[in-house]
């Protein structure tokens, strides 16, 4: 204890200044390994400690810890980045070690960690370990279980991993500012006994949000509820990579949720059932099986399903959540004839145009002029033409020649024989009017296509 009370002093000290840091100071500090770009890295095996299977972290990595007498040391530096949130957008966010968000931090049920916490940020911070338990003086709340981390300071936690699960990291000292800045990350820890909750690919992204005027970069840290950039891991479709999987592997989807509202997350094809919350795992007895989960502000979910060969969409069943930065004060105009209205206007305006007479797909289409830095409201395109999507949006992706372990993109799913749907060129049944008026309650009689008498 002694010695670690020393330790921490000096690695404190450390950090006064470039100038103050003694070699034999820097050595004591694991190295915070940095990265910056916004491609999924999947982790290699763990080189040391109990075995697992990695995360894979949708746009992002897992932070390398090291070993030292036992326990598993990481580095986190707070500090601003840049992140790409779409293909177009590039935003200023404050994260963790190059990036928003932070690396997951992955070890194993059992292990004794010691966190090293590095402020690069203009202004004082803490790390909450979100949902894990630990002693009351790790926890990480300004003011109540410390004091924040100054400019320039580094801090220690260190505690044992006493339950596997899903769980998160994020600052309690000016929480609304540093999340609504991107400050966040996963928080892994593994079972024991790898046998247990054993799955053929782990998947785990965050939930958040950013309010970026269109044309701007930086978040305004002030908004409450309406938010404009709705994200998995500060990406926004068609920036969110795909879940890859082969057919009939058991796959797992991690999520927290650090937003300000609730996100009813979907998934086409294949029925999930949650396997882990906040507290741990679900007993067997107690999962069903459901095709949307609700994730309220604050919680994990973890989900498991058996995979299916197709191209399934996953995303948030909050129709806006789908859409990236736009305009809340769009009238409605469906069914409006702008015709007439359309001349007189560009006699006045030549560039107007109208937009939403039949509904706002076309939108997906139109390559509309945009303010610098702004992703399309609703873009990316499929086999079959656009999308039209944005936000909190995706593919699971599952094929049957899918390597294990490959987690690159399948490219498009080739539908086989008799599956795909298909335009109709025949003749129609007519269809019944159901506001037709019906003078007894016997079965509607339904004409049928080929009862020929022509
Ligand atoms: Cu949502």
């Amino acid at each position: 204890m002694t010695q670690r009370r020393h330790f921490l002093r000096t690695a404190g000290a450390t950090l006064l200044g470039a100038a103050a840091v003694s070699r034999a100071g820097a050595a004591r500090l694991p190295e915070a390994a940095t990265h910056k770009g916004s491609a999924t890295l999947v982790p290699p095996p763990p080189a040391n400690g109990r075995p697992y299977r990695p995360l894979v972290t949708l746009n992002g990595w897992s932070l390398p810890w090291r070993m030292k007498d036992g326990v598993k040391e990481f580095h986190l530096v707070a500090e601003p980045v840049t992140r790409e949130i779409a293909p177009g957008t590039v935003a200023n966010l404050w994260g963790y070690n190059g990036a928003s968000p932070g690396p997951t931090i992955e070890a194993v049920e059992g292990d004794r960690v010691r966190i090293f916490v590095t402020n690069r940020l203009p202004e004082v911070t803490t790390i909450h370990w979100h949902g894990i338990l630990l002693p009351s003086g790790m926890d990480g709340v300004a003011g109540l279980t410390q004091p924040p981390i100054a400019v320039g300071k580094t801090w220690m936690y260190e505690f044992v991993l006493q339950r596997s699960g899903t769980f998160m990291y994020h600052p309690h000292a000016d929480e609304m500012v540093q999340m609504a800045m991107g400050m966040m990350g996963l928080f892994i820890v593994h079972p024991k006994d790898p046998r247990q909750h054993r799955v053929d690919r782990d998947f785990g992204f965050i939930l958040n949000a950013y309010d970026i005027e269109p044309g701007a970069a930086t978040p305004r840290i002030a908004t409450m509820l309406d938010f404009n950039l709705w994200t998995w891991n500060s990406r926004a479709f068609p920036g969110i990579d795909p879940l890859v999987a082969r057919t009939g592997e058991r796959v797992r989807v991690r999520v927290g949720n650090l937003t300000m509202t609730n996100h009813p997350i979907h998934m086409h094809g294949p029925h999930f059932e949650v396997t882990g919350t906040d507290g741990g795992w679900v007993p067997k007895s107690a999962r069903w099986p459901e095709v949307t989960t609700d994730i309220a502000v604050g919680q994990m979910r973890a989900f498991e399903f058996d995979a299916i060969a197709g191209d399934w969409v996953i995303h948030c069943h909050k129709s806006h959540h789908t859409m990236n930065a736009m305009g809340h004060g769009v009238p409605t105009m469906i069914g409006v004839q702008q015709k007439d209205l359309l001349e007189k206007i560009q006699r006045l305006v030549p560039d107007y145009m109208v937009m939403g007479d039949r509904g706002m797909h076309d939108m997906a289409e139109m390559e509309m002029p945009l303010p610098d830095n702004t992703a399309p409201m609703m873009t990316g395109t499929g086999p079959f033409g656009p999308i039209g999507m944005g936000g909190m949006f995706s593919v699971v992706k599952v094929r049957d020649d899918q390597r294990p372990g490959d987690y690159t993109d399948p490219g498009p799913y080739r539908h086989p024989a008799g599956t795909l749907a298909s335009e109709y060129t025949a003749e129609l049944p007519e269809a019944p009017q159901a506001g037709a008026p019906r003078t007894s309650t016997a079965p509607l009689q339904v004409r049928k296509p080929h009862d020929g008498h022509h």
